[in-house]
């Protein structure tokens, strides 16, 4: 019998710099509610899916930027009435949110996911790695991206977790640009990897036209996908945040590397699909059968090397 999970993008519009944490909530919830109503029973929540994406813009007082962006507690008061609806509903998810944390005396903050399970309980969290940007000001910028301001990297490494008879993966936007954190995830045995996004409609660095990088997000959607034989959720939050706008496309792609669902609007959406969690295992038995045909031995550059100014003919 083939392992069946019912999956769901939970696609949001933009989230205003006016808009409180309480209304927030309310539009995951909603989303959550519509999930329930497709008999959905896991979903995945954007990037920040809290606030506004506050990057884009340099605050000079970090404890403002704590108390108005970070979340201390998770749950927390706001944030409890969604994990009561999770597991009432029975239905996992994947949020994303700003982390503020105490560890041995230290305040840090990280750009985090977490795993929930139907019944409401936190399984599994990640500490974005691959963080964007930069962390000084750029004065000539139409906006900033201070990801590298304000967080660490994250310091939890990528892992797998058992949830709803799948095994689960998460990642976190830019991640999904480097192939070595796919694959960390699938050498764990990965199945259904799991990434909620916050991409901007213009390139901050070079004009680059706003339909060449939706064509980027969506080819590599489906190549990493393809390639690890995985399931694939990446969801968007999209549209207007006080005149910043950021593209939506959240998709849904098997391990065939096909999108099976996308998104067709820049507001609060939900696209889902039935997954047959086992259609990878022709794939993984023959073309990626890593014990078959992968040779770790020729990959010991991929983690000596940060880049090829390292390489000694480019020094
Ligand atoms: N939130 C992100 O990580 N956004 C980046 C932007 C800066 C390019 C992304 O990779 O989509």
């Amino acid at each position: 019998m083939t392992r069946k999970l019912h999956i769901a993008a939970a696609q949001m519009g933009g989230i205003h710099l006016s808009d409180t944490r309480e209304q927030a909530v309310a539009r995951l919830r909603e989303l959550l509610r519509q999930a329930h109503a497709r008999s959905v029973k896991f979903v995945v929540f954007p990037e920040l899916a809290l606030t506004t994406f506050f990057p884009r813009k340099w605050y000079d007082d970090q404890a403002e930027v704590d108390a108005r962006f970070f979340e201390r507690d998770m749950p927390s008061a706001v944030t409890q009435p969604l994990f009561d609806d999770a597991r009432r509903y029975g239905i996992g998810f994947y949020l994303g949110y700003a982390e503020l944390t105490q560890e041995a005396g230290t305040t840090r903050r990280f750009n985090t996911a977490i795993l929930v399970s139907p019944a409401g309980a936190i399984v599994g969290k990640y500490r974005k790695v691959h963080l964007p940007g930069h962390a000084d000001f750029k004065p000539q910028a139409a906006f900033q991206h201070l990801e590298k301001k304000y967080f660490e990297v994250g310091d939890l490494g990528f892992q797998t977790w058992r949830s709803q008879d799948a095994i689960i993966g998460m990642l976190i936007c830019n991640d999904r640009r480097w192939p070595e954190a796919f694959r960390a995830l699938t050498l764990q045995g990965a199945e259904l990897i799991t990434l909620g996004f916050n991409t901007p409609t213009e390139n901050l660095h070079y004009p680059e036209p706003p339909a060449l990088r939706v064509h980027h997000h969506l080819i590599m959607a489906q190549a990493m996908a393809f390639m690890n034989a995985t399931w694939l959720v990446e969801t968007a939050k999209c549209g207007f945040e006080d005149g910043n706008r950021m593209f939506g496309h959240s998709v849904i792609v098997a391990p065939t590397g096909e999108i099976v669902a996308k998104s067709a609007s820049e507001d609060d959406e939900l696209i889902s699909v039935e997954a047959d969690l086992d259609l990878a295992q022709n794939l993984k038995k023959t073309m990626f059968n890593y014990a078959a045909h992968r040779r770790p031995e020729h990959y010991r550059i991929l983690i000596d090397r940060v880049g090829a100014e390292d390489t000694p003919a480019n020094r």
